[in-house]
């Protein structure tokens, strides 16, 4: 099923360097509108569920303790192909390899602590946005 929603978060290290305000002025203007939005915190428990994809590969555990480091901003977006476009917005998970102008290029710190999650399918979109969100938490 196609949808015009994808699930982001702001990740521990955007938050603690201040870029909350400045990423999402880049997602705005970038024609995303919000749709669900929240600041709170993932615990390892929690994060681990989220990232359980990941359970099999080397960075899982360092990702869970990273995800669970400090709070995030989670947050629903929708825009004409969400998914695909959000992706390039934040450019490359190594923000060495993403675009000039990317959000990952402008704010992130390293391949870990990249700023920014996005998406990878509008099947997972809708998952994770149902992760951190309840029916009355959307407009
Ligand atoms: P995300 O899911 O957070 O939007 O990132 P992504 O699709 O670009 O990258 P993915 O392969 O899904 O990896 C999820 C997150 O795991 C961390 N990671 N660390 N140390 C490493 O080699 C490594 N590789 C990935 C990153 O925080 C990445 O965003
Ligand atoms: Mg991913």
């Amino acid at each position: 099923m196609t949808t015009n929603r994808t699930f982001t978060m702001i990740k521990p290290d955007a938050v603690a360097n201040g870029h909350i305000g400045a990423i999402l002025d880049h997602i705005v203007k970038a024609g995303f509108t919000i749709k669900a939005m929240k600041l709170t915190a993932l615990t390892e428990k929690t994060a681990g569920e989220f990232y359980a994809v990941h359970k099999e590969r080397p960075f899982y555990k360092d990702l869970v303790g990273f995800m669970s480091s400090g709070p995030i901003v989670a947050a629903i977006l929708e825009k004409d192909n969400a998914v695909e476009d959000f992706r390039k917005v934040i450019g490359a998970t190594d923000p060495k390899k993403a675009d000039a102008g990317t959000i990952r290029q402008l704010f992130a710190d390293s391949i870990e602590a990249n700023a920014v999650h996005g998406s990878d399918s509008d099947e997972n979109a809708q998952i994770e946005g149902n992760f951190f969100f309840s029916a009355f938490e959307r407009v």
